[in-house]
């Protein structure tokens, strides 16, 4: 890739993008608490071959040589995620220091690598207190990640100016609460409606209690933005798919943007809503300073009265090319949703905050020759490049992920990393994409 094929401004930030359980490990260290990924990682049936993330990628104790790795790939950002559990081991109560020190050693370095950070402050870790407490379906978990979100501000928010407050809410919600292929694994539709309104409270609330210990912070959440399509122009497939696009996508960008839920979605989960009341809207929709867009591929949806909508299939035309979590590749739709966010809101600095691949990696002779990833990687700027050219504000692309970890249900049989992880050793390898990757930041 040359300067030329590509255009981004001066200033556009490079960055890589990982999770707390996903890499720490180290889940007993320090006086962290248990958490629900913990619990549900350890329920067996729940990953594959019961995989957890107990050392994960041993990152609490190798976070130095990891930014050191970061440095020499040449990011300007870093996402990484802040473990409740670690910082308020119970879910409400007393202030871990050792943990929340943890996350203070990591910015100032950093800092010093001039590496900007871009903390998440719930990625999926719920404390499993909270949990047993009626989870993401109380109220109250809204009110204690606030609590959470200042202690951490209070210690960080000097050096860290810019924030993600909830990650993949349709995560939290519809997987965790509805499917339960997620921590806590229940299957409540009920509760999964609960959880969608409490944890989109718990981002407003978390951004006001994060603006009054640190002013100057910028603050945003980041959502799954699946590029939702018809299978053909017929009216009930464009119905179907934008129901889909409502009940997946709408339900959790139509109240921060606008204030409300969209109608089709409540109607189509027989949502009573009974759980919203009187300011909650206000508090959940008020002013954010950037957006993250998590986008990986697109859904394609049929006639409602042929499939669920609500439940879009990925594609399945053999020929097109697949990850090896069996989603199709396909560059144009994170240009064509970044598109239609920018028509259909008014949107803020807008940061791709994960888009990346899992593709089968093998060490070959000590090095890792992932030309797919490289040529996924490429499409997928150029598709950035022409969103901002189509006039979206974006300001920066987070590739998920930096190394190999632990992929929730799937353990560590899919590979994101740009750095493959050799989880016996803990060696690290910077596979071929990742050494593009820093060319790429270099020209741009
Ligand atoms: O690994 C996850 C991440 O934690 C959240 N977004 C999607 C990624 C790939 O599945």
């Amino acid at each position: 890739m040359t300067r030329s094929s590509l255009s981004f401004p001066s200033g556009f930030l490079w960055g890589t993008a990982t999770a707390a359980y996903q890499i720490e490990g180290a889940v007993s260290v320090d006086g962290r608490g248990e958490s629900i990924w913990d619990r549900f990682a350890h329920t067996p049936g729940k990953t594959r071959n019961g995989e957890t993330g107990d050392m994960a990628c041993d990152h609490y104790r190798r976070w130095r040589d990891d930014i050191a790795m970061m440095r020499d790939l040449g990011v300007n950002a870093y996402r990484f995620s802040i473990a409740w559990p670690r910082v308020v081991p119970n879910g409400t109560g007393a202030t871990n220091q050792a943990g929340l020190g943890f996350y203070d050693r990591l910015v100032d370095t950093l800092l010093e690598a001039g590496i900007t950070p871009f903390p998440t402050l719930y990625h999926w870790d719920l404390p499993q207190s909270l949990e047993d407490a009626g989870g993401w379906a109380n109220r109250q978990t809204a009110y204690a990640f606030a609590s959470y979100v200042a202690n951490v501000g209070e210690r960080l928010g000097d050096r860290v100016h810019d924030w993600w407050t909830i990650n993949e809410p349709w995560c939290v919600a519809e997987l965790g609460y509805r499917t339960g292929t997620h921590a806590p694994g229940r299957t409540d539709p009920a509760a999964a409606a609960a959880a969608t309104h409490h944890v989109l409270l718990a981002h407003g609330l978390g951004m006001s209690a994060m603006r009054a210990a640190a002013p100057q912070c910028r603050l945003g959440i980041a959502v799954n933005a699946d590029d939702h399509i018809s299978r053909s122009a017929h009216p009930g497939d464009i119905a179907a798919a934008e129901l889909a696009h409502a009940v997946n996508t709408r339900l959790y960008l139509d109240p921060v943007l606008r204030g409300e839920y969209p109608t089709s979605a409540v109607a189509h989960r027989r949502w009573n809503q009974a759980e919203v009341r009187p300011g909650d809207m206000e508090i959940i929709s008020a002013p954010m300073d950037h957006l993250g867009v998590n986008y990986y591929t697109r859904r394609i949806s049929h006639d409602p009265k042929v499939v669920d909508a609500a439940r879009p299939q990925p594609i399945v035309q053999p020929d097109l090319p697949q990850t090896t979590m069996g989603w199709e590749i396909y560059a144009d739709g994170l240009r064509d949703v970044l598109v239609r966010f920018n028509n259909d809101y008014d949107l803020p600095p807008t940061y791709i905050t994960e888009s990346g691949v899992a593709f089968a990696d093998e060490v070959v002779d000590g090095a890792i020759h992932d030309e797919d990833r490289r040529r996924y990687l490429e499409d997928h700027f150029a598709a950035a490049a022409e969103a901002l050219a189509a006039g979206v504000p974006l300001r920066g692309y987070f590739i998920w992920t930096l190394l190999d970890n632990f992929e929730w249900q799937h353990g560590y049989g899919q590979r994101f990393g740009l750095v493959y992880t050799d989880y016996a050793s803990q060696r690290r390898i910077i596979k071929d994409s990742g050494h593009w990757f820093a060319d790429v930041i270099n020209l741009t």
